[in-house]
């Protein structure tokens, strides 16, 4: 915790000061590893009446922030409940307090804290008059955060808790439809109902796999996006994957029917005397080095193992050599790596890179949610010389093993693939010749210069200043302003280079017909939107005054009163590309009248 022999630190900057000594200390006369340190710089509590205890979480932040900026590789961490100290028995606001306080921290750089985990809500789920009012407080934002907070507090259900849902309206999502119904419970991480809902569910697919693969993976997405967009935390992500695992452990007994009964049916028919003539090859899989998701990679297996072949499963964090080692031993037909975390896509690459050094030929598989066609084709076939595939799904796994192992047609199948990933690669490089980069320093001797001073015309004023709120917005006029590209991408429909945006691709010999009969139904279910008012559509924008400091940094100032910085950003980014239609170079600072 943040104290020296003076005193306990309570500003940012009296954080900051205390932990950058031991870290001077450890760092370098000691030589101790920086990623060891954890630093806690004190979260203590606001909304005391104290006037000076106000900017109390807002200081915690922005010493968060600074610290990660200036000491680097340490952690951050924090005992969360103090926070709220002062609403003690107000249990449903505390634990709202305490998901916002997360949020923040972790925008702001923090690593982990201490909190009860189990019952916290979803940030996105605090009610959005309950959440201003937090964050009035957190953030230091109005002189009466406190008292307008503990008036709110005294009318509340003080004992329900948010994350468990109040009494009232707990159990109102059970009416929703099925599919929701999962979404809703892998989110919340509650497996009360998983059973039956899965269940019911399984009895409304075409087979068992539609489950996990329809509802099971869309629910999974929120939870990955909610988590990548910092409102849910790594405690409720486990309490989601622990959802995740019980729902699919219900489907697997009719996944094993399944491939029970396509046996007896071969039996039946004459084709094979036994289970053991049906055994189509053995494939080794295993989530590699450095990555710990496994949900996907066991779907696989069992997917796998429900159609007739042997699966080795080494587990998670699997090293190269293990993955060799037990190829060998068990003479395996296909390799499957999986990886969900952007550093398992550099270890794929090795793993890939070490086959090839083995002189090894069994095809290989490559699946997960951050694994992509693309960086298949572009980082990894090319380092091993067999024949080497991106899996989208489990299902499609079956195929592509099949195709990889059937001995009449597998090199047209791997002949089809070398072609794809071999145009993939084409393209990918052309895009790249596009660009040109320099380096920071150049870019920055080359930026574009205004004259601030005498400037003519004089820069435009915007026709108000602070935040504007649009509300019902008309939908016509926004439809020029939609991004195609995504919607084809989504779809799956990728032109080839030169064809490949939005609106070449309709002229792409492969995707160019269905990609413009795609538009067009969708201009059709826009016209219906704008018709028929099925949706409405709000925004807010702002403008403030700001300034550029230095080379990279932008301050903007309250409309209210020019002098106080509300917030600085970084930028530099932009300046290093080189964008030929932004000639010359710069980012947003250097478009704005430098601080005086
Ligand atoms: C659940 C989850 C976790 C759980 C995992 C529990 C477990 N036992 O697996 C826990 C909480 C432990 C976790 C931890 C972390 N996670 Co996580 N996690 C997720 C989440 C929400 C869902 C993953 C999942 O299970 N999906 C469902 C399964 C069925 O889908 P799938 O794995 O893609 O598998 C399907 C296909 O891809 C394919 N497939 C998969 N593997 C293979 C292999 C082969 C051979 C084949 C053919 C096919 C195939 O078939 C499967 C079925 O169709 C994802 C978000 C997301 N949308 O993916 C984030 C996500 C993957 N996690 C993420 C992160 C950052 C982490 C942490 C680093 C967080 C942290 N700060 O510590 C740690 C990772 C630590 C580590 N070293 O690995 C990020 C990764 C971002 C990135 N690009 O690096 C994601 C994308 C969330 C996000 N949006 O930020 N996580």
């Amino acid at each position: 915790m943040a104290f020296d022999e003076y005193e306990q630190a309570a500003t940012r900057d009296e954080k900051v000061r205390i932990r950058s000594r031991p870290y001077k200390i450890l760092v370098e006369d000691v030589k101790f590893n920086p990623n060891d340190i954890i630093f806690d710089p004190n979260i203590l509590t606001v909304a005391t009446g104290i006037e000076e205890h106000n900017n109390y979480a807002k200081d915690f932040f922005e010493a968060t922030r600074i610290i990660k900026d200036t000491l680097p590789h340490c952690h951050i961490s924090g005992g969360v409940s103090n926070i709220s100290f002062s609403f003690r028995g107000n249990n449903a606001l505390r634990e709202a307090m305490h998901s916002a306080f997360l949020f923040h921290g972790i925008s702001n750089g923090m690593d982990m804290g201490i909190v009860n985990a189990g019952i916290i809500p979803v940030y996105s789920d605090i009610p959005e008059n309950l959440l201003n009012l937090i964050e009035d407080v957190l953030l230091n934002r109005k002189a009466e955060a406190t008292e307008n907070l503990l008036e709110f507090s005294l009318n509340m259900d003080k004992k329900s808790s948010l994350g468990a849902g109040n009494d009232a309206d707990k159990n109102k999502w059970r009416e929703l439809p099925v599919n929701q119904r999962l979404s809703h419970a892998l989110v919340k991480g509650i497996d009360e109902f998983v059973n039956g809902d899965v269940e019911e569910a399984r009895q409304a697919a075409d087979k068992p796999l539609s489950v996990i693969e329809g509802p099971l993976m869309d629910g999974m997405n929120i939870v990955g996006d909610l988590f990548g967009a910092g409102k849910m935390f790594l405690s409720q992500v486990i309490k989601s994957a622990r959802v995740m695992k019980k729902a699919v452990a219900v489907l697997i007994p009719y996944m094993e029917a399944e491939k029970e009964a396509r046996i007896a049916e071969a039996v039946a028919r004459g084709e094979v005397a036994s289970e053991d003539d049906m055994y189509a090859g053995t494939m080794v899989i295993a989530t590699v080095k450095g990555d710990v998701h496994d949900i996907g990679k066991n779907i696989v297996a069992v997917v796998l193992g429900c159609n007739n072949y042997g699966v080795v499963d080494l587990g998670v964090m699997c090293p190269c050599d293990k993955i060799i080692d037990a190829a060998r031993e068990h003479n395996a037909d296909v390799i499957g790596l999986s990886g969900l975390i952007t550093p398992s896509l550099d270890e794929m690459v090795y793993v890939a890179a070490r086959l090839d050094k083995e002189k090894m030929k069994i095809p290989l598989l490559i699946g997960g949610a951050t694994t992509s066609k693309m960086h298949t084709a572009v980082k990894v076939a090319p380092r091993y010389n067999a024949p080497t595939v991106h899996v989208l799904d489990a299902s499609r796994a079956v195929t592509v093993v099949s195709s990889l192992l059937d001995e009449n047609n597998n090199e047209d199948f791997v002949e089809d693939i070398a072609e794809e990933y071999e145009e993939l690669r084409e393209e990918h490089y052309a895009g790249l010749e596009e660009r040109k980069y320099i380096d920071l320093k150049e870019a920055r001797r080359r930026k574009l210069r205004i004259d601030f001073t005498g400037s003519e015309p004089p820069a435009c004023r915007p026709g108000f200043l602070g935040v504007k709120v649009l509300r019902e917005y008309p939908l016509e006029d926004l439809l020029s302003y939609i991004d195609w590209n995504p919607f084809f991408q989504t779809w799956q429909l990728r032109g080839k280079y030169p064809n490949r945006g939005y609106p070449k691709i309709f002229n792409d010999e492969t995707v160019g017909a269905e990609a413009k009969k795609l538009y067009d139904e969708a201009q059709g279910i826009l016209a219906d939107y704008i018709e028929n008012k099925k949706l409405t559509a709000n925004g807010v924008l702002g403008f403030f005054p700001a300034n550029a400091v230095n080379d990279n940094d932008i301050e903007v100032y309250s409309p209210e009163d020019d002098e106080r910085g509300v917030a600085r950003s970084r930028c530099s980014a932009h300046c290093a590309k080189n964008f030929r239609t932004y000639n010359p170079y710069g980012g947003i600072p250097t478009i704005l009248h430098p601080s005086m």
